[in-house]
């Protein structure tokens, strides 16, 4: 299969997978029920799915494997998109090209929605938790996802308006804030799989630089992207006085910052040649969003 056939069948599997448990899990509550599937189905790029996927397949082993963390991941991820936009945080009108889950179903219900499918993140992959590697990933997907991790990126991003904002700071926040979560889901993916230390290495070397990746790409397609073409609002940043690492460091540096991190993302698993495939192309589509 080549490399664009692998990760449609990927893509369709995670959606028939996602809307079926969306369907089917246990919900008296009508009005909840619907916030959350609306949050999470129809939309979005799946990235954290596939890193689930393509650290299976980098392990040897089959999608229907890690199944479960791959919907987990992307509820965690889905939850903070929601919280992410109530009025309190970013305040934001439209995502995934629809209107934002507190637009439609009210702060209170959209709340309610994010905290139901954190929860719901856990009983999904908990659903699959046989082996000590098992329960050795969803702790390091809780790790990844909680106040050391996305939760304490954001906590930062909240702080984030001084002017004197330095690039490192903004690295950092960064890696926690937008990196944690996709190293949660190929590293995890990768734990799961019951690899070793070297594997791991190599795949948390790998998540980082693409981390960096997807966000300076994230920055710039903000600055040169419209509303219709993203599905979100663009520009915010700067209104919000937010300091991107693009506004400080400039166009060219994030450029070459993007460039080097992709070396240096298929140095990391070129090593394991041909079983490395599919994440190198992945990287290079990362930073092909641009253009
Ligand atoms: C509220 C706890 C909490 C965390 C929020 C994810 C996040 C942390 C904030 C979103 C704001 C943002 C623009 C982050 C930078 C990059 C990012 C994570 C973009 C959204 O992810 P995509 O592009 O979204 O994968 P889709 O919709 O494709 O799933």
């Amino acid at each position: 299969m080549t490399y664009e056939e692998t990760i449609s069948a990927y893509l369709q599997r995670f959606e028939e997978l996602l809307d079926r448990y969306v369907a089917d899990y246990d919900c008296p509550i009508d009005s909840i029920k619907q916030a959350v599937a609306y949050s999470v189905l129809d939309g979005g790029k799946r990235i954290r799915p596939l890193l689930v996927y393509l650290g299976a397949e980098f392990c040897g082993r089959e999608a229907a494997d890690v199944d479960y963390l791959a919907l987990g991941l992307e509820m965690i991820h889905s939850y903070s998109l929601v919280h992410d936009d109530l009025p309190c945080m970013d305040n934001d009108v439209l995502r995934r090209g629809k209107p934002t889950t507190h637009v439609k179903f009210g702060q209170d219900m959209a709340v309610l929605a994010g905290d139901g499918l954190l929860n719901l993140a856990f009983e999904t992959m908990l659903c699959d938790c046989k082996t000590p590697f098992d329960v050795k990933a969803i702790k390091y997907v809780a790790d990844c996802a909680g106040i050391r991790g996305m939760i304490g990126g954001q906590a930062l991003d909240v702080v984030n308006t001084v002017d004197d904002v330095k690039l490192d700071a903004i690295e950092y926040l960064n890696s926690l804030k937008t990196g944690r979560l996709l190293k949660a889901a190929l590293v995890g993916s990768c734990i799961k799989c019951g690899s070793d230390a070297r594997v791991i290495g190599a795949v948390e070397q790998y998540a980082e630089c693409i981390g960096i990746i997807f966000q300076l790409v994230d920055d710039l397609l903000d600055l040169h992207s419209t509303t219709d073409q993203l599905g979100k609002s663009v520009g915010k940043d700067a209104v919000q006085n937010k300091k991107t690492y693009v506004a400080v460091a400039g166009e060219e540096r994030c450029r070459q910052t993007i460039s080097s991190m992709l070396d240096k993302a298929i140095e990391a698993v070129a090593p394991y040649g041909a079983r490395a495939d599919n994440l190198i192309t992945f990287a290079k589509y990362l930073t092909q969003r641009l253009y």
